[in-house]
């Protein structure tokens, strides 16, 4: 099975089932897309990055009736004492009017455990999906996420999530570097600027699909229910 996306059909090989396929949704968190959190903090619109909410609900709904997929959901945040926060990134934030660490309205921002922090309700993981705690802006960064996909026999991942530009096209770029064949979903992630949305969109099709793919929650939501 493949599916329509650009600049190739998807995956590669055609080898698209339940089984080596994860979805991932990446950092679908209060501070990311809600009011008071860390990009609301930062001056940003978060009508950008709350575009994907809806999209994504669809297409968690489809995923969650298909037996033998792997969802795989993502969390930036820090330790609470800010042990694995690096220093230069404390700074920026701080100039930018949204220190890491600092409290906000949302608690402190993007501190594992704090209100901000965690995932929308909308998104919230069930029982059985994964979540994968970063410290970093990738995925693979610091945490168990390779392992997990290995021992799973994952080989093609579904991008989603927040910000396009940052969190999502990192891990695409981590995850692509291993080997595993991605797809990037167009309606189902958002950037803090909607140019750079489509700056990085437009990246991944360079090259022959210099990352992988991009497509639309409606592709794969036919090829869910293929698999259902
Ligand atoms: C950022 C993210 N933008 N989830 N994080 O700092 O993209």
């Amino acid at each position: 099975m493949v599916i329509d996306s650009r600049p190739y059909k998807w995956p590669y090989n055609g080898d698209l089932r339940a089984e080596n396929t994860a979805l991932m949704i990446i950092d679908m968190q209060t501070d990311f897309c809600g009011e008071g959190g860390y990009v609301d903090g930062m001056g940003y619109d978060i009508s950008l990055t709350q575009r994907a909410i809806e999209p994504i609900k669809k297409l968690l709904e489809e995923a969650r009736k298909v037996p033998g997929l792997t969802i795989i959901h993502t969390r930036e945040g820090h330790r609470p004492d800010l042990a694995d926060l690096p220093e230069n990134k404390r700074w920026r934030s701080a100039q930018i009017g949204a220190e890491i660490g600092k409290k906000g309205p949302k608690g402190r921002i993007l501190v594992r455990g704090e209100e901000g922090w965690d995932i929308i309700p909308e998104l919230y993981p069930i029982e059985g999906e994964i979540i994968i705690d970063k410290p970093g802006k990738g995925s693979f960064c610091a945490t168990d996420l390779e392992l997990i996909l290995k021992q799973k026999k994952i080989d093609n991942i579904i991008l989603t999530g927040i910000t396009t530009d940052v969190c999502v096209h990192t891990t695409m770029r981590e995850a692509n570097d291993r080997g595993f064949e991605c797809v990037i979903l167009e309606d189902c992630t958002g950037a803090t600027d909607y140019d750079n949305h489509l700056a990085a969109l437009k990246m991944v099709t360079m090259q022959g699909g210099v990352f992988g793919a991009v497509s639309d929650s409606e592709q794969i939501i036919q090829a869910l229910k293929q698999m259902q």
